[in-house]
């Protein structure tokens, strides 16, 4: 199968095990940072940056760097929100990455993993997250809502990822705030920033808020999503990579 259909495979089986103790996730005890009231404010990009260890299509892309203290030079570079990858089994990550993240910088926060369950949403905000992903290309219709709803009911905000026009459908009809337009396909590793110019007029026309993930590198990619109508961008591997994080789109 695809390396969404093994992810999502796998997921399922941590939700079995996460239901088992469910007792045991505390409520959150932080205090929520709203990434939209950001974007509702500025009419400048705003960046969403990733602490990303490593991925199925990169393999390793950072496993040394502390969490805590790439947040801290994220916010210092001006990253308007952050977010943490916390599936372990195909980016390294974990949750504990995610509190450490908490910890140290006072930005909104994505929880950003294969959502396929609300057990997993109580879990992302008791360990400090402000906002969750929710995945269309994962999800039927009606999963979407259902988890959408949940989430907004927690007072999470909600990312919907989208890679292609029945997806963007998807998340229109169930109301999307904020939509991301992922440039990569998950299913073949593509990554093209044309997704972004393909997509964004019909974003903007729903009135929701439109972040370009992936595949962003250079000023030129900066540009382009920006030109398209992007009100903010997701990276990634460009800033786990960079020795200077200020350097990161200056070429
Ligand atoms: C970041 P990049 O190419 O800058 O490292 O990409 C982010 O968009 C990517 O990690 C991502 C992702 C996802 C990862 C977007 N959607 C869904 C896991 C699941």
């Amino acid at each position: 199968g695809t390396i969404l259909e093994q992810i999502l495979e796998h997921k399922k089986q941590e939700v079995d095990h996460l239901r088992e103790r469910k007792n045991f996730i505390p409520e959150s005890q932080y205090k929520r940072h709203s990434f939209i009231k950001k974007l509702q404010t500025t009419d400048e990009l705003s960046i969403i940056a990733e602490f990303k260890r490593a991925s199925p299509s990169k393999g390793t892309i950072n496993n040394v760097v502390n969490p805590g203290v790439q947040a801290s030079a994220y916010e210092k570079f001006g990253a308007s929100a952050i977010s943490v990858l916390t599936d372990q089994t195909f980016f390294k990550g974990s949750f504990s990455d995610l509190k450490a993240v908490r910890e140290a910088v006072e930005l909104p926060l994505l929880c950003k993993d294969f959502i396929i369950d609300p057990l997993q949403i109580k879990q992302a905000a008791s360990y400090g997250a402000d906002l969750i992903l929710l995945i269309a290309a994962a999800l039927d219709e009606m999963r979407l809502h259902e988890l959408y709803q949940y989430a907004k009911g927690m007072g999470l905000e909600i990312l919907v990822e989208i890679h292609n026009q029945k997806e963007l459908e998807k998340a229109i009809k169930i109301g999307a705030e904020l939509i991301g337009i992922n440039n990569r396909d998950l299913k073949t590793f593509q990554v093209s920033l044309g997704v972004t110019e393909k997509l964004a007029a019909e974003v903007k026309n729903s009135g929701a808020f439109l972040i370009s993930e992936s595949g962003i590198h250079h000023q030129e990619d900066v540009k382009r999503v920006r030109n398209a109508g992007a009100n903010g961008i997701l990276v990634g591997e460009a800033f786990m990579k960079s020795s200077d994080i200020n350097q990161t789109f200056v070429d």
